[in-house]
């Protein structure tokens, strides 16, 4: 029958044209659905006589497993081709170069720290630790500061509030690093009460430190990096010996001269402030203020518990901010501390 040949040949094609499986299945309803062509031709059956029946019959359904089979074949085509593009989307191509970790670098500040603990610790110092919010007593009180001195007001101080939202006035963000060699020196004490000689204290104290102020040179917060060595037979003469063979090292230069400036400090007598001057290079014949120190004044030698009738001992502070401005020619404070990495990137 050419009529069923024309709709298997009609369906073949539109099935070949489609590629979307939902449309596919739209495509099927127009030749085998309720009211589809080859439907309506197997209702039609019922009108034909007896003796036409049979072969009729057998005609329209050879045309429509036909269409059936198109349809079958149209089906898998359509899931292998999304198959195929799945896989090709997928594929991994393990030939590529690999992309390369990020290079991570410490921080200026950092590497000047770790080199300051180096050096220390290469002559017996230890590196001791403490909290940046301190109390009172800790910042000031067993440094032998006086009550009514200017760093304890809130102008130079961080203070903490309370829960109630007040000034908390005994807790504060450590001004500077002593504390950590207070609390050093009183747990030390404590240690060895028990001998008849206290074992020397040799120790350095690096950390953040928190002040009200704000400038290209000042940092509310900063780095300091304290010293502190009590013993029996403890000097000047020695505080002058480990400070400039540690500055000598530190720059990695013979060619620099220091000198010590008569000063004032409330927990060092006598104290005084340590400069540098560069016998060469950029900054040659300069004097720097580069650190304070002086002797343990004997007040604060009495806080810990320790007799400064027997014991005597030295301290020094600096800071490795200026240390590191000082080693590398950065001119400007707030760099080390804004995150940039255009800037970070050259120090590593
Ligand atoms: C104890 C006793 C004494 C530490 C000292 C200085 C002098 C000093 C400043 C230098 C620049 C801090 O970074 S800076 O702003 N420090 O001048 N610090 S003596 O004296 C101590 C510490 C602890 C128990």
């Amino acid at each position: 029958m050419h009529n069923l040949d024309a709709i298997v040949a009609e369906a073949k094609a539109l099935f070949a044209s489609i590629a979307d499986p939902d449309a596919l299945e739209q495509a099927k309803a127009r030749f085998l659905g309720k009211s589809g062509q080859i439907t309506e031709r197997l209702k039609g059956l019922a009108k034909l006589a007896q003796e036409e029946k049979k072969s009729a019959g057998a005609a329209i359904n050879r045309a429509k497993a036909l269409v059936e089979a198109a349809l079958t074949e149209r089906r898998e085509a359509i899931r292998e081709a999304e198959l195929a593009a799945r896989l090709a989307e997928e594929a991994l191509d393990v030939t590529l170069p690999g992309r390369g970790e990020a290079q991570g670098g410490l921080h200026p500040v950092t590497r000047t720290l770790e080199r300051i603990e180096s050096l220390f610790r290469s002559i017996g110092f230890t590196v001791a630790d403490g909290p940046e919010i301190e109390t009172d007593f800790y910042n000031f009180t067993a440094l032998n500061t006086p009550e009514d001195h200017p760093a304890r007001s809130m102008h130079d101080t961080f203070y903490l509030l309370d829960e109630q939202g007040q000034v908390a006035e005994n807790v504060l963000l450590r001004t500077h690093t002593s504390p950590i060699q207070a609390r050093f020196m009183k747990a030390h004490v404590e240690r060895y009460r028990h001998l008849d000689v206290l074992p020397e204290i040799r120790i350095i104290a690096p950390g953040r430190v928190y002040r009200v102020d704000s400038d290209a040179t000042h940092s509310p917060m900063f780095h300091q990096v304290e010293g502190l060595w009590v013993g029996e037979d403890v000097s000047f003469a020695d505080l002058k010996g480990v400070i400039a063979d540690f500055l000598k090292c530190f720059f990695e230069s013979d060619d620099l001269e220091v000198r010590f400036r008569p000063s004032f400090f409330p927990f060092t007598e006598p104290s005084a402030e340590i400069d540098v001057a560069f016998m060469s290079g950029t900054l040659k014949g300069r004097w720097l203020e580069i650190a304070g120190c002086g002797m343990v004044h004997p007040n604060v030698l009495t806080h810990a518990g320790i007799d400064p009738e027997r014991y005597t001992g030295f301290a020094f502070g600096f800071g490795p901010d200026r240390l590191t401005m000082l080693r590398y020619g950065v001119n400007d404070l707030r760099l080390f501390f804004e995150g940039d990495l255009r800037f970070l990137r050259q120090f590593v």
